[in-house]
């Protein structure tokens, strides 16, 4: 009970239209009660008996719990069934102002995590998802047959340089055999680069470059903006100027601006390369929303490719949990991986798969290992792994570009680089990512997944971090 009423029903079978969210509590009081008091405090309830309270309303908009998994008295899982109707249509901010609002404000909790949410398909049918996403941009690029990993660069370093300086590097990258180039997510329109200018001249040595290689190349330009008028007129020009690609730091700019932006760039039909910058202050530690979420939100919306991470560079994200990533990105359907904190997940028919984007901390000799993890649909990037070669850009740009050119024939990286001084000194530098260790951990998943869901149900939130 929590201010007079009961939510946690564990006889209740949730229908296809409800939506399903799994969460990490603990607290001070009993589980029951704790979770009474997340799904009041989410749908329509408070923390006092109401005069107002009335059974159309408890029977037909409340949450319902209907399934806790104890790891101790005070602390578990919980799995919470929200009906359709409590939602308005075409408004994912209320959605998260109801499901990912209050409760994490509530003495009640001392931890709450959403692991993950799922979406009904007659809500997904209320929005577009991607206009082009992986084939689109595949077909645009050429590599619809080949399906080869698409490879790219962040221009370095991240500010700084001018428009003509960062337009050099641009077609260094491009000549030197990159699809794509783009804009650090820190870098808009400052004094020192100024967004039109830059756009320029980097279309200028775009064209330069398409035309030496016979290639067709993208530029993910950073309209980011907290004036929506101020990305539009960006976009505007990206479209009058012919160019096919735009960038937005999504998770910064909110799932309003978000959304706005796309009914746009579908308009255009510009691609959307979808940077998550600010997303892993949400996504770790004892409060938050698990990425996966969002993840969701973005290919429901419509973003064509989004960065997801890499499981062997920099960043966050373990390689198991990064390839939970990549499925959600291209896959329709998911089955339940309890120890990755994922629910099953279904996209409604008319939500294309995305481009998923593997950076931070990449170079050519992790080619290897990120083909074995994810499969050649992905996108590989590497700033610092590019720029950051003993001999510069292009040398970088053709050392990645072999290393992907030899993966495609199943040429080991060791013994490709002994035809290519770029692949090899990258190697020298940057060592080689064994794509072995990558297959073991694949392999331990599919022969531990009852053992790893276990030590997640009695170890919590902490067994279920270690693993992700
Ligand atoms: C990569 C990157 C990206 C990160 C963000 C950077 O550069 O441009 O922002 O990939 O992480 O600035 O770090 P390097 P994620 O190749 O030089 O590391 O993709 O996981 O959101
Ligand atoms: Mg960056």
């Amino acid at each position: 009970m929590y201010g007079g009423y009961t939510y946690v029903e564990l006889k209740y079978k949730p229908s296809k239209d409800d939506f399903i969210v799994l969460l990490w509590v603990k607290g001070k009081n009993k589980i029951e009660k704790i979770a009474e008091a997340v799904a009041a405090e989410s749908s329509v309830g408070t923390w006092t008996k109401l005069s107002t309270m009335n059974d159309i309303v408890f029977k037909n908009y409340r949450a319902r719990v209907f399934k806790i998994i104890k790891v101790t008295k005070s602390s578990g899982f919980i799995y919470i069934a929200y009906p359709y109707e409590h939602f308005d249509s075409k408004n994912i901010l209320q959605f998260q102002a109801s499901v990912m609002g209050n409760i994490f404000g509530m003495k009640e909790v001392d931890e709450l995590y959403i692991m993950d949410i799922s979406f009904p398909e007659k809500y997904q049918k209320q929005f577009k998802g991607p206009k082009n996403g992986i084939e689109g941009i595949r077909k645009y690029v050429g590599t619809l047959k080949s399906r080869r990993p698409h490879i790219g660069t962040i221009v370095k370093p991240k500010v700084g340089l001018t428009p003509k300086e960062f337009a050099n590097v641009a077609y260094d990258a491009w000549s030197n055999g990159l699809d794509l180039v783009k804009d650090d997510e820190n870098l808009v329109d400052q004094k020192f680069c100024p967004w039109k200018k830059r756009f320029n001249e980097v279309t200028k040595k775009m064209d330069k470059a398409e035309n030496e290689t016979g290639e067709k190349k993208l530029y993910a330009t950073n309209i980011t903006d907290s004036s929506i008028d101020r990305m539009i007129e960006r976009l505007d020009y990206v479209r009058e100027h012919g160019q096919r690609m735009v960038m937005l730091d999504v998770y910064v700019m909110g799932l309003a601006a978000l959304h706005e932006m796309i009914k746009h760039t579908r308009k255009y039909n510009i691609f959307v390369h979808a940077h998550r910058a600010g997303y892993a202050a949400h996504n770790r530690g004892m409060f938050g929303v698990n990425f996966q979420v969002y993840e969701k939100f973005y290919r429901i919306i419509g973003v064509d490719q989004l960065h997801i991470g890499t499981g062997v560079g920099k960043m966050e994200g373990s390689a198991l949990y990064v390839k939970r990533l990549h499925d959600i990105a291209i896959k329709n359907k998911g089955e339940e991986k309890f120890y990755l904190g994922s629910l099953k997940f279904t996209f409604a028919k008319h939500i294309k798969p995305l481009f998923p984007v593997s950076s931070g901390g990449l170079d050519p000799g992790m080619v290897d290992a990120l083909i074995e993890l994810f499969g050649k649909d992905i996108v590989i990037q590497a700033g610092g792994g590019v720029h950051g070669h003993p001999n510069g850009t292009g040398a970088g740009a053709r050392a990645l570009r072999y290393a992907v050119d030899c993966a495609m024939k199943h040429i080991p990286l060791p013994k490709a680089s002994e035809k290519n001084n770029d692949l090899k000194l990258a190697l020298k530098k940057f060592g080689y990512a064994d794509p072995k260790d990558i297959k073991n951990v694949l392999k331990y998943e599919k022969n531990n997944k009852q053992k790893l869901t276990r030590e997640v149900k009695i170890g919590g939130l902490a067994e279920y971090q270690r693993i992700v």
